[in-house]
């Protein structure tokens, strides 16, 4: 959205706020644009909009903190709430359209939910409006997220985390019995002999650069060469929409439910979007994902139970053409009917979606269950070799995750981990967050 860098600049901190207009001033003054919004009978007066934007400017430039002040009073969805969600957006220099979108398509999800008391709403209304204005990382959602994931590592760092602090605090000095309990320590977390032959051969190297010699002095390296093992390298975009992005995955890992999850911030983000059902295992299946897709506002694509999954990808990437889409998802099966083979299928998916448009699928997402264990890394090894994974997805870290899995399966494929699921709710997935997750495996208690 073309807003959030004004957003930025304009809540940018108190300096810049002392000095600028009060929001819906200068949003009156120099954004006609907005100024439709506050047509209808029953607007906030001048007094109550001033008041309001002082508070507002004079608040931390969070959605967490601005939304109390604008939902002050506010019970029950109504004239009242309209108005105030109508001033926030103004506030925030919202192009008039866009806001207008947002508010309708709010207004007709909490006709579909059939909620009416803000209490039933308000955690949706806020990570919708995170995800509109690309705030989500300044919430203090962060903490809860970080507490949520540290209890799904808890079995992990149990074992792990213990052992790394007794291994920090049982030797005086970095002498060899230090550095080979320390391997065995990432051998056994899953990580993989080789892997972790590695990153501690790099930690002793670096500990000899830097001059360090207790093991309290590293653990701060530790953290890096870790959260290294987790880097991120940039993505190319893509420039010619429809994105397409094939799902991948064994049976039962999440790969409906995640598709659903994406699909979502895509559409808090203002992306038109097609699901393909080209998983045609189950009836059940293909129900479960149309249901989503009405669900989040998805356009949805399918054939039916039996049919041939390439034909689905290929007639949904047609429609996702010519109907204009910016991102087309397709859900596969994780497993087929007897004699047909996954691999073979999954291979003849991307050839057809390859003739319609050479870069297609531009990515192609593993979903992993984190609570799978070493199997992970066959899932991987083979997901990878046969159809072209360039990206994993974490799910269920938020149960009896096994996360030593995420260092093997990152140390040992090039293939980054984009998001993490924490839950069964949309708001559950989240950006995978390097530095959040080492710290959490090993057994930190903050960010
Ligand atoms: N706790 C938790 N449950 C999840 C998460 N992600 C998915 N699930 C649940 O896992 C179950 C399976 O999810 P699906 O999305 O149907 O999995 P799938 O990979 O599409 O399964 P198939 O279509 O049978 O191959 C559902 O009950 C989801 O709600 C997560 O991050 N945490
Ligand atoms: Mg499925």
């Amino acid at each position: 959205m073309g807003f959030f860098s004004k957003i930025k600049k304009f809540f940018a901190g108190s300096d810049e706020v002392s000095q600028s207009q009060p929001a819906a001033e200068s949003s009156a003054q120099n954004d006609s644009s907005a100024q439709g919004l506050s047509d209808g009978p029953s607007q906030l007066s001048g007094q109550e909009e001033r008041d309001m934007a002082l508070a507002l400017q004079k608040a931390e430039p969070r959605l967490s903190a601005w939304l109390p002040i604008v939902l002050d009073g506010v019970r029950e969805e109504g004239d009242l709430f309209w108005q105030r969600i109508a001033f926030l957006l103004r506030a925030l220099q919202t192009p008039e359209g866009e806001a207008r979108r947002f508010m309708d398509e709010f207004r007709a999800w909490l006709k579909d939910m059939d909620y009416h008391w803000l209490e039933d709403f308000r955690s949706e209304l806020q990570y919708r409006l995170a995800l509109a204005l690309d705030m989500e990382d300044e919430e203090d959602e962060r903490d809860r997220l970080f507490a949520k994931l540290q209890s799904g590592l808890a079995r992990t760092r149990s074992r792990f985390g213990q052992g790394l602090s007794a291994l920090f605090s049982g030797h005086s000095a970095l002498d060899q019995a230090f550095w080979d309990e320390m391997e065995e320590l990432f051998i056994m977390a899953d990580m993989g002999a080789e892997s972790s032959l590695a990153l501690v051969s790099r930690l002793k190297e670096r500990a000899r650069a830097d001059g360090i010699g207790s093991p309290d002095a590293l653990m701060p390296l530790l953290e890096q060469e870790v959260e290294a093992i987790f880097r991120q390298p940039k993505r190319i975009a893509c420039l010619e929409p429809p994105e397409v992005l094939l799902m991948v995955g064994v049976n039962g890992v999440g790969k409906t439910t995640t598709i659903a999850k994406l699909a979502y911030r895509e559409r808090m983000q203002g992306k038109k979007v097609l699901i393909a059902a080209a998983d045609t295992f189950r009836a059940a299946a293909v129900e479960q994902l149309e249901v989503w897709a009405k669900r989040i506002g998805a356009d949805f694509h399918a054939k039916g139970m039996g049919a041939d999954p390439a034909a689905v990808a290929y007639e949904a990437m047609d429609r996702a053409i010519k109907g204009g889409y910016d991102v087309l998802f397709i859900d596969t099966a994780g497993r087929l009917h007897t004699k047909s083979n996954l691999m073979d299928e999954l291979r003849k998916i991307r050839m057809v979606l390859g003739r319609k448009m050479p870069a297609a699928p531009h990515r192609t997402i593993l979903v992993i269950d984190a609570t799978t264990g070493q199997n992970a890394l066959q899932q991987t090894k083979i997901f990878k070799e046969n159809s072209g994974v360039n990206e994993i997805i974490l799910t269920k870290l938020d149960g009896t995750a096994k996360g030593g899995v995420a260092l093997a399966v990152a140390s040992q494929f090039d293939v980054p981990i984009t998001f993490i699921g924490l839950g069964e709710k949309m708001e559950d997935l989240r950006p995978f967050d390097p530095h959040a997750f080492a710290r959490a495996l090993l057994g930190r208690e903050q960010i």
